[in-house]
């Protein structure tokens, strides 16, 4: 698609994965059960009943895997942690085999040139503290700051980037609101806020806690998957009122963790179902941060509107093509409008793209290769974007696919493959697929050949 300039030379060419995703050994080294182990073997939650125990295995083949990244070119790896892995009752003792597995991780991505970043929630809560109610109750901070502080300072002489929370609209909206992931339950409007309250509450503890234990240069921010508007036509008009149904439909998030507060309007709508505030709680979540990791699916197109919001969504027509899940609907303009609505609405200085990619039916030849060619067109369509908001100074650092390699895709299972990396689930084996040969060529190149 031609060539363009270079990206900076300090641009972040990522990949991510999860624990739960990859890590597989869910039964060894002491590691306790997550809420994602108990949702996986409840009947008719996750595609065919797959569930996390071996996945991809990378408790014991992350050797091998540090040699796929080095293949493809990656300079930054992005996985998480596993709560239960680290301290498996929730509460109290820290294991240390499982905290030693990071350990090695980190030193051998450090070893290959690979800069860590570590998130620190990817959704696998330790059953044990569902038990007692998991994020809905204000104990499950207690919980949470000692868990971080024994990574932090286990891994913080060592890792420069951290990411707090991935996507608490779906661990906290999906879990307890529609049931969809784990732990899968739907509760009422006031006990869903106070989760989301908590949820913000351990973002900005996490946040004191890596300025107070880890290394001096250390940066760190959350991760989030906004509803993002695009506008509809590229037109003032168009992108004042695609600007006010980003801040509009993310207030109960932005607010408190950008801004350390609730809006007035948002706290009014909410009613009786208000979150309990204590005193010094928007402080906390407001913690200052030093970016903004946004995982870029899909965006919905909006236009200016005469009604008490301001702007319309347009529905999707029928044949709007998608990948190999419905909702992945190709919107790559959405990466460079959340880059911008982030710093226009909340003055973000730096973003990160933390996770971008898609599933694919991928097929693999009698030769053993797969021409993933909807992959790279995603790939291509997303770097483009990702250039355009570089070009204009909008602060964007880096980028990280989704996903380094074929994973538990959650409810879906094994079924929807969004690697770069084939895996063969059986075998174990890895296959470079072609999407992961472009990604190399677009590093070489500095981004100049996407
Ligand atoms: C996320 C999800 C990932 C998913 C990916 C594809 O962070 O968005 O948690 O873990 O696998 O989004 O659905």
């Amino acid at each position: 698609m031609g060539r363009g300039e270079a990206l900076p030379k300090d641009f972040v060419w990522g990949a991510a994965t999860s624990s739960y995703q990859v890590e597989g050994a869910a039964w060894i080294d002491g590691r306790g059960e997550c809420i994602w182990d108990r949702f996986a073997r409840t009947p008719g939650k996750v595609f065919q009943g797959d569930n996390g125990d071996v996945a991809c295995d990378q408790y014991h083949l992350w050797p091998q895997d540090i040699q796929l990244m080095r293949e493809i070119g990656i300079r930054a790896y992005r996985f998480s942690t596993a709560w239960p892995r680290i301290i498996p009752t929730g509460r109290g003792a820290v294991n240390k085999v499982g905290l030693d597995f990071y350990d090695r991780l980190t030193d051998g991505l450090l070893e290959a040139g690979i800069e860590p970043y570590v998130t620190l929630f990817h959704w696998d809560l330790p059953q044990v503290l569902q038990d007692e109610g998991g994020w809905l109750q204000r104990s499950i901070v207690d919980a949470f700051i000692p868990y971080v502080e024994a990574v932090v300072s286990r891994l913080g002489d060592r890792v420069k980037h951290w990411m707090t929370h991935n996507e608490i609209p779906c661990f906290i909206g999906q879990g307890y609101g529609t049931g969809t992931q784990a732990p899968g339950l739907q509760v009422s409007k006031k006990e869903l806020n106070q989760g989301y309250h908590h949820a913000c509450l351990t973002h900005g503890h996490a946040v004191r806690i890596v300025r107070s234990l880890a290394r001096r240069d250390a940066e760190v921010g959350f991760v989030n998957n906004p509803w993002i508007p695009v506008p509809l036509l590229d037109r003032e008009d168009h992108i004042e009122a695609a600007r006010k149904a980003f801040v509009r439909v993310g207030a109960n998030l932005h607010e408190p963790i950008l801004n350390g507060r609730y809006p007035d309007w948002w706290l009014e709508k909410q009613g009786v179902d208000a979150p309990e505030i204590h005193p010094a709680d928007m402080e906390i979540i407001g913690s200052p941060t030093d970016f903004v990791g946004i995982n870029i699916y899909f965006g919905y197109f909006t236009e200016p509107a005469d009604n008490e919001n301001g702007f319309n969504v347009l529905p999707f027509p029928k044949g709007y093509p998608h990948l190999d899940l419905k909702w992945l609907k190709p919107v790559p303009q959405a990466l460079y409008w959340a880059a911008r609505f982030y710093r226009e609405a909340y003055r973000v200085k730096k973003t990160y793209v933390a996770e971008t990619g898609c599933a694919c039916a991928d097929e693999i030849t009698p030769e053993g290769r797969i021409i993933d060619l909807d992959r790279m067109q995603w790939m291509r369509a997303h770097m483009l974007e990702v250039r355009r908001a570089v070009d204009e100074g909008l602060g964007l650092a880096g980028v990280f696919q989704w996903s380094l390699m074929d994973n538990f895709e959650w409810s879906e299972g094994y079924a929807k493959r969004f690697g770069m990396v084939h895996v063969d689930f059986t075998t174990q084996k890895r296959t470079l697929k072609d999407s992961a040969c472009l990604y190399r060529e677009m590093i070489l190149s500095g981004g100049r050949n996407i």
